[in-house]
């Protein structure tokens, strides 16, 4: 495979793909030569038909503590807003269409907690911290982090966060419902998101693909419109497949093979 400057790149288990953070002396730093290894490292993966489900994670210390901010200090409005500066790093919600599961250990600080939650599903473990501390920059969020944290918490809790840069620990996450599961150890958390992006690829990739489209889609759209959709969607597998494979398996009480057709 390829091998990157700030990644570990790795297939852990059949149908999975796992991404690692690497940049260990600067807590994950998201510098602008990372994000782009990440991007190209996540679109190897969804161009891959042998990979089902991808996770993403960090260190046990950092998932990451935030755009770097060595490399932002002595950006221009004109450098920022000329050549888009950001807009870039979160491509990956929109070309990734397999499922990302984010690990989070240790920080997720700023632009870390916002790519953690780039995530479909995020896990965390006992040590993990949100937050989104740009206001004691003096800036503020810039990759998503004032209206995904207020999507997944509610504006009261976002509004506190964002606004006294306090974190967020594990058990505030989970109990906000910021995470899916919070796990015991750090290992656990990302041997549980490898154990789910395994069953995930396990099905077929084409159900897959339309699940999440349709989940993702009621972030955009009001209920009614977002229920059609939903039908529009679960009509067009009729014409796939491994709907007939699937249902077929049921009712011949047989273990389906998917085609990923
Ligand atoms: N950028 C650059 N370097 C960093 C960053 C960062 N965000 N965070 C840590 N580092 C570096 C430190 O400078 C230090 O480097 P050196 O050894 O050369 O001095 C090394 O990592 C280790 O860090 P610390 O010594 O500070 O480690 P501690 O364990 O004492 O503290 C903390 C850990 C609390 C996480 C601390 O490092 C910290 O506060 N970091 C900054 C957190 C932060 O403010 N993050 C938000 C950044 S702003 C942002 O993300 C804007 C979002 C814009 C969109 C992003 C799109 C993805």
């Amino acid at each position: 495979g390829k091998i990157y400057d700030y990644l570990l790149v790795s297939t852990p288990k059949p149908g999975v793909g796992l991404v690692q953070l690497n940049r260990p002396k600067a807590l994950n730093a998201l510098s602008t030569p990372l994000i782009l290894e990440l991007n190209t490292a996540l679109r190897a993966f969804q161009a891959d038909q042998s990979i089902g489900a991808i996770v993403l994670t960090g260190s046990n210390k950092a998932f990451a503590a935030g755009a770097d901010i060595k490399e932002m200090k002595d950006l221009t409005f004109s450098d920022a807003y000329g050549k888009d500066f950001i807009e870039t790093w979160s491509d990956l919600v929109t070309f990734l269409k397999k499922p990302l599961i984010t690990a989070v250990n240790g920080y997720a600080l700023g632009g870390g907690c916002e790519l953690a939650m780039m995530g479909d599903i995020m896990y965390c473990g006992p040590n993990a911290v949100f937050g989104q501390p740009e206001i004691r920059l003096g800036v503020i969020p810039g990759a998503g982090g004032s209206q995904r944290l207020t999507k997944a918490i509610g504006k009261s809790r976002a509004m506190e966060a964002i606004l006294t840069g306090d974190n967020i620990s594990a058990k505030q996450a989970d109990e906000w419902g910021l995470v899916a599961k919070v796990f015991e150890t750090p290992e656990e958390c990302t041997d549980g998101a490898i154990a789910t992006a395994a069953k995930i690829a396990g099905f077929s990739h084409i159900a897959v693909k339309a699940a999440k489209e349709v989940v993702n889609k009621s972030q955009d759209l009001g209920i009614r419109e977002g229920v059609e959709f939903e039908r529009r969607v679960f009509h067009g597998l009729f014409g796939s497949k491994d709907q007939k494979i699937g249902m077929g398996a049921f009712a011949a009480k047989q273990k389906p093979e998917w085609s990923n057709e």
